[in-house]
């Protein structure tokens, strides 16, 4: 019998902080801006996968949560050809490895919570992808390199490669060679950091974040200024905030651009709308706190989705979780804790 081989390996959910929104090249997702997200713990948000070739196999599969999916789709092969390629070369300098890279793949994927519901999937989903094949592949490339291969599967997913604090620079090259994450912190440089999320629905989103954001792009006015002006702004203002362990600049400058995102996208034709009543009923308990205490307890922020993230720091704790549940006490499943995590995924 053929010889499996295998790999595992888990990946964790980031949740920007800077929100990437919008693409220069569709292709290889190149991004309009740079951005910046944390890293969640992998208790409690997390991808698993498991990458297997062999000669026995007749085609690439791919189950995500127990449902065969595509695996011909331009993003899911983008990846498959760049690290078929990375394993190719190790082949060619050394015969006696396992031709590995003329396999097919089986590839089996299982997030723990919600797909599609604005809770970052696709991010742990490829960055798992890619660092399961590459671990199966036994490829020498860095985190950072293999940043660039899982950001052609899912934009966001190059920053799950590493855990903290991490940046997703926009390069200028148009090849992409530039594009890709880097860590500015990892969780041990700002550790008393939480998150909580608050699942306001586990419904998948009626607009995918590629669908909003190309609108956003092309018809959005707003959009420009933001490109342009705002973010680089404030790339630099909040990377300086977290190596200074500045939450009331992080915080504040979360939430603003939180909330700037949601208005490129009411600013967009059609308009793209990702939050209800009660995101914004979150929103305003969070300033409504946040402005009684005079400085920020607890940062809110929400992706293409209702969800809401909050950041606090852990002495604030007892008031942000005591609040949450007296003021919202009807929110059925949310989560009410993931640390920051520095571990880069396994592998
Ligand atoms: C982010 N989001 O920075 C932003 C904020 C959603 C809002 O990255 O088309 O799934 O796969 O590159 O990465 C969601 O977009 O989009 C996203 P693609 P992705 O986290």
């Amino acid at each position: 019998m053929a010889k499996i081989y295998s790999a595992s390996t888990t990946a964790p959910v980031n949740i920007a902080t800077l929100k990437y929104w919008g693409k220069r090249d569709t292709k290889l997702n190149l991004p309009t801006n740079s951005s910046i997200s944390v890293t969640l713990s992998q208790d409690d948000l997390r991808t698993f996968t498991t990458a297997a070739a062999s000669e026995a196999f007749t085609k690439d599969t791919l189950w995500l949560n127990g449902t065969e999916e595509s695996v011909t789709g331009a993003r899911t092969s983008a990846c498959l050809a760049e690290l078929r390629a990375l394993r190719k070369s190790l082949e060619d300098a050394d015969p006696s490895l396992p031709p590995l890279s003329t396999y097919k793949l089986h590839i089996v994927s299982e997030n723990n919570f919600p797909t599609a519901a604005g809770l970052a999937s696709s991010a742990a989903g490829f960055a798992a992808l890619v660092r399961a094949i590459a671990d199966l592949y036994e490829l020498p490339q860095s985190a950072e390199e293999l940043s660039r291969i899982a950001r052609q599967g899912s934009g966001s997913a190059c920053r799950s490669l590493f855990g903290g604090y991490v940046a997703w620079e926009m390069g200028e090259k148009e090849d992409g060679s530039d594009s890709r994450a880097v860590q500015i912190a990892t969780e041990t440089d700002w550790p008393d950091m939480r998150a909580a999320i608050l699942v306001v629905s586990a419904k998948k989103k009626e607009t995918s974040s590629t669908t909003g954001m190309q609108t956003t792009a092309k018809t959005s006015p707003l959009f420009k200024h933001r490109v342009e002006v705002v973010v680089p702004e404030r790339f630099k203002v909040m990377s300086k905030s977290i190596l200074d362990k500045d939450f009331e600049t992080f915080g504040q400058l979360t939430m603003a651009d939180s909330n700037q995102f949601h208005a490129v996208c009411l600013d967009s034709s059609p308009p793209v709308f990702y939050m209800n009543d009660v995101s914004r009923n979150v929103i305003s308990l969070i300033e409504k706190v946040n402005n009684l205490a005079g400085r920020v307890v607890a940062a809110y922020t929400f992706d293409a989705g209702p969800n809401a993230v909050l950041y606090y720091l852990e002495k604030d704790e007892p008031i942000v979780l005591g609040l949450l549940k007296a003021a919202l006490p009807d929110l059925d499943g949310w989560q009410n804790k993931a640390t920051v995590s520095a571990a880069v995924p396994d592998g």
